[in-house]
């Protein structure tokens, strides 16, 4: 595939930007290669700026759930755009998100808009803390609540591993109350509460984690973190960035039946544009300024170019059968891509939600982070190239899910699978 302007542009960003990247898993770093640059995208493709067109399962990490540039989106930034790009300001369109956001997420009585998921799962923490009196949080291993200092932290082997940052420039102090456990296991978490008596501030889960390829809580796992938590006066944070308003119109919680203390909002929400959120009990919630003593605060947040294409994104979702639609393509895309593997004799394991999914080139379930790990990285690259050959993009990493929308076809997975079955073959 001619990827030349791509390549020139990247030498390009090389000078100016590190890594030529505004985030880095856009690099292709794990799966080798230039990344290519895209200046066009509309339904399920996006057009590099080779002219190759491409159907997208990655829709910006998320918030593209009824495809790119969706004509209700474009014209509500557009009218919005034409009052102002930013006031700093209360206006109305924060009053209808958040309203919204309240309707449908039952466990959210108050919610504060950020512009960013990363934002909102720091303010959440601030917040879990500051209500608590506590220090510690919880987090697991595999998942990803952006790039905040505490929670930069990968588990290490088994649970009670107290937290070591995972990146360079964060201070051991930063991450000392931070508890990493394996996921999907309880014993680790009763362990956890055992040894830090009336000292967790709250966990924060994905409730299905996204940010190690996709894997699903096993039954009986979330109402478990629910009942300790609430056991042990801690709060249980849903981080919500991913699945939230994807998974069902009420998120994950709505999907598996929890109702969790505060959870956190990105992607959809902002329907393309930069938005987080997070909301919770308006106990806790009422204890964040000009209210109560937690500080938190932002330039943009409830910018109103980004509310009009977030409750864009929302209402066009409401109102048609959009959740019956993710559900079929979901289904679809799962049964054909392990028809596939099997055509090939090729060992996959192609876990799906909804519409989120990821293949994984391994033989053994895949239920934590220590299971994603058996994939076999070297085929996994291999599979990504060759699709993106055939004309799909796929997500540039074994250890990111993938995102179907609704502007995606029955053809579009037909396409999909057929290239696979074909890749496949060759690995
Ligand atoms: P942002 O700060 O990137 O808006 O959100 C951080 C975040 C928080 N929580 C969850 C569950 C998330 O998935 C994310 C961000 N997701 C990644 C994709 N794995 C964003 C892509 C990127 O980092 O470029």
């Amino acid at each position: 595939m001619n990827r030349v302007k791509s390549d020139q542009l990247f030498a390009e960003a090389l000078k100016y930007i590190p890594g030529g990247v505004n985030s880095p898993v856009r690099a292709f770093r794990a799966v080798g290669g230039n990344p290519f640059f895209v200046n066009r995208a509309s339904g399920s493709k996006v057009w590099d700026v080779d002219g190759n067109e491409l159907i997208d399962y990655v829709l910006t990490w998320g918030p593209a759930i009824l495809g790119h540039a969706h004509p209700k989106i474009i014209a509500a930034v557009k009218a919005a755009a034409e009052l102002g790009t930013s006031f700093g300001i209360p206006n109305p369109h924060e009053v209808t998100m958040a309203k919204l956001i309240c309707e449908l997420v039952p466990s959210v009585q108050k919610v504060r808009m950020t512009s960013s998921g990363t934002e909102a799962c720091m303010s959440a923490i601030r917040l879990a803390r500051g209500f608590t009196k506590r220090d510690k949080i919880i987090k697991f291993d595999g998942c990803y609540h952006g790039h905040v200092d505490s929670l930069l932290v990968r588990a290490g082997s088994g649970a009670l591993t107290f937290g070591h940052p995972d990146s360079a420039g964060i201070p051991a102090a930063f991450t000392s109350h931070t508890i990493v456990a394996p996921y999907n296991d309880a014993e680790a978490v009763k362990a956890i509460f055992a040894a830090n008596k009336n000292q967790i501030a709250g966990i924060i889960v994905e409730p299905v984690p996204g940010n190690a390829g996709l894997y699903l809580p096993k039954p009986g796992y979330l109402e478990f973190l629910r009942e300790i938590t609430a056991a042990h006066g801690a709060l249980l944070i849903f981080d919500e960035v991913m699945t939230g308003f994807r998974l069902a119109r009420g998120g994950a919680q709505e999907r598996f039946g929890i109702r969790p203390d505060l959870s956190t909002f990105g992607k959809v929400i902002g329907g393309g544009l930069p938005v987080g959120a997070f909301g919770g009990r308006a106990e806790i919630m009422d204890c964040l300024a000009p209210l109560g003593p937690v500080y938190q605060a932002g330039t943009l947040s409830g910018n109103p170019v980004a509310m009009a294409a977030g409750l864009a994104n929302l209402q066009e979702l409401l109102d048609g059968d959009a959740y019956k639609k993710l559900e079929e393509r979901g289904a679809q895309l799962a049964a054909g891509m392990r028809d596939a593997a099997k055509s090939a004799g090729l060992p996959i394991q192609f876990n799906q939600c909804g519409s989120m999914f990821c293949g994984y080139f391994t033989t053994q379930p895949v239920h934590n982070v220590a299971d994603a790990m058996h994939s076999d990285r070297e085929r996994f690259k291999q599979f990504f190239h060759g699709m993106l050959d055939a004309g799909v993009y796929l997500a540039p990493s074994q250890f990111e899910s993938g995102f179907l929308s609704t502007a995606h076809t029955p053809a579009d997975i037909e396409k999909t699978v057929g290239a696979a079955a074909k890749v496949l073959r060759t690995l």
